[in-house]
């Protein structure tokens, strides 16, 4: 399946590390969502991505997964996610990771199904922050400038402006927002209703919502509902 990221507004992220019920998956499948991204900071292994991929993949629904690391990386799905990690202090996150997964299957990929994301992570407790050592304090300045690195020096399809566990700062997501001239905005963080989940949608291109779907399922299909045609673009 060709799969056209610009098309998507709304996505739910799956942790193949933490259980989701056959019926939940069910409901989240055919909630009308763009894309089901799997992905998880710690605990994702190869037999657990698996697991969640082959269940996944009974549904129609666009399946992506969001790579964190190389043991875990299992083909068949339709897109493969390469976060880099621009505000880490740990090099690993940058390119470091990367280039090892390249000296190994650098040859034997499909680059048509490869999208690398610019991430900025913003929130200082998630456990992506602690793992890639992240700069989290930052002002809009500091993010407009990793977000144009990543459109017009690296050009970076996808900015993923990463909040995990906490809503951010939804006047700094519009102003990043409007330095991007290619690359989509990506949100992600502390969606769980719908009015946050329409504040998000508002500033940004795409809203990923993931932890409240372990919570809260009923909240996070209302996220569905979400009208995008608000935000101008
Ligand atoms: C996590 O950005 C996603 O990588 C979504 O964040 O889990 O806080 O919804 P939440």
């Amino acid at each position: 399946m060709i799969v056209d990221i610009r098309k998507w507004k709304h996505v739910f992220k799956l942790d193949p590390d933490r259980d989701i019920s056959d019926e939940a998956l069910d409901r989240l499948c055919l909630s009308g969502t763009d894309a089901i991204l799997v992905g998880g900071s710690s605990g994702v292994t190869f037999d657990n991505t698996v697991d969640l991929l082959s269940r996944i993949r009974q549904y129609e629904v666009p399946v992506a997964l969001e790579i964190s690391n190389q043991e875990a990386i299992v083909p068949g799905f339709d897109l493969f996610m390469i976060p880099v990690v621009l505000n880490a202090d740990d090099p690993k996150w940058i390119v470091g990771q990367h280039h090892e997964a390249l000296k190994e299957y650098g040859a034997l990929l499909n680059w048509d199904e490869i999208v690398a994301e610019g991430y900025i992570i913003l929130n200082k407790d998630a456990t992506a922050a602690q793992l890639t050592a992240a700069r989290t304090d930052l002002d809009a300045k500091d993010v407009a400038a990793y977000a144009r690195m990543a459109d017009k020096l690296f050009h970076m399809s996808i900015v993923y402006l990463e909040y995990s566990g906490t809503f951010g700062d939804m006047e700094l997501v519009r102003r990043t927002r409007q330095v991007l001239e290619n690359a989509r905005l990506l949100y992600g963080g502390g969606i769980d209703s719908l009015e946050k989940a329409q504040q998000a949608a508002d500033a940004a291109d795409t809203i990923v919502v993931g932890n409240i779907i372990y919570s809260d399922l009923e909240q996070a299909l209302q996220t569905v509902n979400v009208n995008f045609d608000r935000n101008g673009r």
